[in-house]
């Protein structure tokens, strides 16, 4: 038989899709490369790998879930956050639905029959009329071109880590400081023989305050305040309140004490729970930059290093790029086995057998870490040969180099030319910036929504017009120039990897405005979509 829709990647907004298209009839298959679900957390086993959201946040708000898991920390680790999801599709009845350690290759649009054929790594392959992609937004990795790097032998991205790799006593060399270099360096400073951080950009990283807790403390925080936290994420679609005062209003030391209180209270408290102001004025940002900048300098001992990771001019907006969560990184290089190497003034010249040169010295390795980030938001679909009506490839619609037209959607979820694809997760969303459940349900609820209406009506067909497409951008530039995200050198903003078109490839108008515009084309009955008969062209 074959499936009316097939979903592509098992972790959180596949599952979703998966469970809310079972749930209304919908014949539906999900493919994964992975040994079991969880995506990103099935795969990647560097350690130190825990998420950045804190739990119930980072949990599906189905009550029947939530009531019955147990984590026992603030920021899960990797280990658990993929048994939770293997949990939740066993409890939901999915496993049958799983076609696991394969891979979607080539997808092509049938305008006959309006049905895509989805190629398996199997060899199989299926005709089918709905694919959803829900490859996940940091899924293909991106190493730079450093000159000599395949001489290095013991070298890993953070997504391949081998599991079993010794790194206790041998001289470590990691490349990249964000959310994935941060996790590791404060790992391994304290257990290796030497490590050598080669930092580009400095981490604006907050305190994360993690918590373990007992399983009788877990219940009572559900009983006191899951439906609570839930119901706040789930009606503002956002998950502090938000602030309404703006950076200024306040006087100095209540402004000091505000950013104090955020401090304590640890998590994305800093960058999410701040003044409203916080990334639409340059001056309230300095304010809160000031303050991050401030307790850097008194952990870190040697003032140059202090001045390497929290310099006087911040290189972007404090918040513009993800700041991460730590516990003891800056702490890290007090030890007298840790060196930080800035490579705007010491630049990796190239990557020899045994280590790595920079313009003013030989850093001699045993291990070189890529953390050097992924072909972000829309890699992970790229990298699937698709093609849409007339058989044009989305790679040739999204030319994301630096000459090139660029992404275009609408609302994110949809591409002209491409009927019935969706992409939850994929670019033009808040999709990195939003909780990554919270953005499954409500994606996976528009994409579910989406097709029942059609099947209600017996349509085969959805795309979006151009027009919608152009809309869209108008809205996802504005969003972009009325912040200070679009300033920054970012993945968000599609240029992590050299040659790419700078362009907002996040929506930063909020999850909750975003959540209005999916539910304005449901209310409105699709427009911007052209829906048609299957087989026929007979518009609506
Ligand atoms: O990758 P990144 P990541 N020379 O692209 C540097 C999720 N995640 O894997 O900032 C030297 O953010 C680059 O420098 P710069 C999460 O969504 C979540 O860390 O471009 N350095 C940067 O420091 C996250 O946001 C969690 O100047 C080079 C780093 O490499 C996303 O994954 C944990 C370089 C890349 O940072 C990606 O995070 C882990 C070069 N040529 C991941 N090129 C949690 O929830 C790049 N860099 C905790």
């Amino acid at each position: 038989m074959e499936p009316e829709a097939i979903v592509v990647g098992a972790s959180w907004a596949g599952i979703w899709t998966l469970h809310l298209l079972k749930q209304r009839g919908v014949k539906v298959l999900l493919v994964d490369a992975n040994e079991d679900v969880g995506g990103t957390w099935c795969y990647t086993r560097y350690p130190g790998c825990h998420v950045d959201t804190e739990i119930p946040l980072y949990e599906f708000s189905h009550p029947d879930l939530w009531r019955n898991w147990t984590w026992s920390k603030r920021f899960p680790d990797r280990k658990q956050i993929q048994a939770y999801l293997s949990w939740v599709t066993d409890r939901l009845g999915l496993r049958k639905s799983l076609v696991l350690q394969t891979r979607v290759q080539r997808a092509e649009w049938n305008e006959k029959f309006a049905t895509w054929t989805v190629s398996l790594s199997s060899g199989a392959s299926y005709r089918t009329r709905y694919l959803i992609l829900c490859t996940g937004y940091s899924t293909v990795p991106f190493i730079p071109n450093f000159t000599g790097a395949e001489t290095f032998k013991d070298s890993f991205h953070t997504s391949s880590w081998p599991e079993e790799l010794v790194w206790n006593n041998k001289r470590v060399g990691v490349i990249g400081t964000a959310a994935s270099g941060l996790q590791i360096i404060e790992t391994l400073g304290p257990q290796v023989a030497q490590l050598s951080v080669f930092q580009r950009t400095p981490n604006f990283a907050t305190p994360k305050r993690q918590k373990h807790y007992a399983p009788g403390k877990m219940d009572y925080i559900k009983q006191n305040f899951y439906p609570d936290m839930l119901k706040q994420r789930n009606s503002k679609t956002g998950f502090f309140t938000v602030q309404h005062r703006r950076t200024f209003d306040d006087p100095a030391d209540a402004r000091q004490r505000f950013f104090q209180s955020l401090w304590e209270e640890g998590g994305l408290s800093f960058w999410f729970g701040n003044y409203a102001d916080l990334l639409t004025s340059r001056e309230a940002n300095m304010e809160a930059y000031r303050f991050w900048r401030g307790s850097v300098h008194a952990r870190v001992h040697d003032k140059n290093t202090a001045e390497k990771l929290a310099p006087a001019n911040p290189p972007h907006a404090f918040g513009a790029k993800r700041p991460s969560l730590e516990t003891s990184y800056f702490e890290t290089f007090n030890l007298p086995n840790v060196e930080l190497v800035d490579v705007n003034e010491d630049l990796i010249q190239e990557i020899t057998a045994t280590g790595i040169q920079t313009r003013t010295k030989f850093h001699a390795l045993d291990i070189i870490v890529y953390a050097t980030g992924f072909d972000a938001l829309t890699g992970s679909g790229l990298a699937i040969d698709i093609r849409g009506a007339g058989g044009v490839k989305l790679e040739t619609k999204w030319d994301t180099r630096a000459e090139g037209n660029g992404v275009s959607t609408a609302l994110g979820m949809m591409s002209a030319g491409f009927p019935n694809l969706f992409f939850p997760m994929g670019p033009q969303a808040p999709s990195a910036l939003g909780l990554t459940p919270q953005m499954a349900e409500i994606q996976g609820k528009w994409v579910t929504d989406c097709i029942e209406y059609m099947k209600a009506r017996g349509l085969g067909r959805v795309e979006p017009t151009v027009g919608s497409e152009e809309k869209w951008a108008k809205e996802v530039n504005a969003a972009a120039e009325s912040t200070l995200f679009g300033e920054a050198d970012s993945w968000y903003m599609g240029v992590n990897i050299p040659g790419r078109k700078k362009q907002p490839l996040c929506y930063f108008g909020g999850v909750g405005t975003y959540a209005e515009h999916l539910q304005q084309a449901v209310d409105t009955g699709y427009e911007g979509f052209t829906m048609a008969y299957a087989g026929g062209r007979s518009s609506l």
